[in-house]
């Protein structure tokens, strides 16, 4: 067996066994079954090559699936013309007015001579920045764009320098869009959520570092705002306005294509390494990656069933069929994304000074998974997999609905010859 793969199932059974030190559950079954299993994985190279196949924890920069709307698509104009329409960090400026049709009341808009700039940012970061993991899922596709580690300043220290003192319910914002208005796409948030941050949750901010290194204008660059808990339709690229306004419900874009603008994310999972067609009695490795929502990941199962095999109407979701636990890949050693060694920079949420994560899988981020069947015999089957949330609701549950994000239950066929 290869080093890291070695080193992968040593920190995994470790972790598992002080879990259970620590539940008071230890047993000499459980030992048993560690080695049995460790055994197993070191018998299939093809879990082994699985494995050894998946993403890092962390995605490139780069290689984040792109959303970008616009004709073009802002990122792609040329330098000269970023430069003149403020997408560099030299020209960037934000403006920070009242709602003039819901006007608040500030007394210090930022605006003209009096916008936010890219040095006033920094000038903020110097006792304000904060990073954390998130991981981008856009609300209407069924895979997570990527995870990263994103830095910015909390928005809230912004809207506070416009001395705010009345009549602000929600702060609405947007990027640069070609000076199209019929382009525009704009999200919006209450100013509760950006003045305080509820459950634990990292605060809204403005960003400007993705993995340790400048936005790219792919990714938003120079300044998007970033929800940690909330699909990616939130967190606006390329920014250049923010509103404050006494507007009382949501007005975002996305509003008004039908999509549930107030569902933060969900808990769900798909398979990367999925059966196709295997061979009679041998083992079928299978892996994927599963995302944390805002009620984390407790576990992700797998079921396999004989394909024409009846299953009651009245249970839709498959909640008594005989799922097996898949083991969800502890914290990695190399969390990649472009950071050197791979090592976690200190002082980022969710991590300790050491850089090891405070709790796994981490809340609003994504996990890796796999499972070792152990073989079956010829014939037409159907792979599910689906996630335990921390309240013990199963994927799709407790949201179920199509528009309040995707958590469809991953349905592969496969056969067995
Ligand atoms: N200005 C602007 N911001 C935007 C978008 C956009 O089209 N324009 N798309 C949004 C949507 S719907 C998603 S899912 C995320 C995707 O982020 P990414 O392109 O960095 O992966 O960006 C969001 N921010
Ligand atoms: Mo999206």
């Amino acid at each position: 067996m290869e080093a890291p793969l070695r080193q992968f199932l040593g920190e995994h059974f470790a972790i598992t066994r002080r879990h259970f030190v620590k539940a008071g559950v230890l047993t000499t079954a459980a030992l048993a079954g560690e080695s049995s299993f460790a055994a197993q994985v070191e018998q299939d190279p093809r879990l082994q090559g699985a494995l050894k196949d998946l993403e890092t924890w962390l995605t490139l920069p780069d290689d984040f699936r792109d959303v970008s709307r616009g004709k073009p698509k802002p990122h792609t104009l040329d330098d000269a013309r970023k430069k003149e329409v403020g997408m560099t960090r030299e020209t960037w400026k934000l403006n920070v007015i009242s709602d003039t049709e819901n006007p608040a009341r500030i007394k210090n808009p930022l605006e003209g001579e009096n916008a936010f700039t890219f040095a006033n940012l920094m000038e903020l970061a110097k006792d304000h920045a904060v990073r954390f993991p998130k991981v981008m899922t856009c609300l209407n596709i069924g895979c997570p764009l990527g995870n990263g580690i994103w830095e910015g300043v909390p928005l809230r220290e912004v809207v506070w320098k416009t001395q705010p003192t009345e009549n602000l319910r929600r702060v609405f914002y947007y990027g640069y869009h070609n000076d199209k208005p019929e382009q525009m796409f704009r999200s919006s948030l209450p100013v509760g959520r950006v003045l305080e941050d509820p459950y634990g949750h990292p605060p809204v901010i403005l960003c400007y570092k993705l993995n340790g290194q400048w936005l790219t204008s792919e990714r938003g660059g120079p300044v998007r705002i970033v929800v940690p808990e909330d699909y990616g339709f939130k967190s606006i690229k390329w920014l250049t306005n923010l509103v404050l306004s006494n507007l009382g419900t949501a007005n975002d874009t996305y509003v008004d294509q039908n999509n549930d603008v107030y569902s933060p994310l969900k808990t769900f999972c798909a398979t990367l390494t999925a059966p196709d067609t295997e061979k009679n009695g041998m083992p079928i490795p299978i892996t994927g990656w599963a995302q944390a929502g805002i009620s984390g990941l407790k576990k992700v199962q797998i079921w396999i069933s004989e394909r024409d095999a009846p299953h009651p109407e009245d249970d839709p979701y498959f909640t008594s069929a005989p799922w097996q636990d898949a083991t969800i890949l502890p914290a990695p050693s190399d969390y990649g994304g472009g950071y050197p060694d791979g090592k976690i920079p200190p002082t980022t949420m969710g991590f300790d000074v050491n850089g090891q994560p405070e709790s796994w899988p981490l809340p609003l981020s994504r996990a890796h998974w796999f499972y070792l069947h152990s073989g079956l015999a010829a014939g037409k089957y159907t792979l599910r997999c689906r996630t335990i949330d921390n309240n013990g609701a199963a994927q799709p549950m407790p949201r179920p609905f199509r528009k309040s994000g995707h958590a469809k239950i991953e349905t592969i066929r496969f056969e067995v010859a």
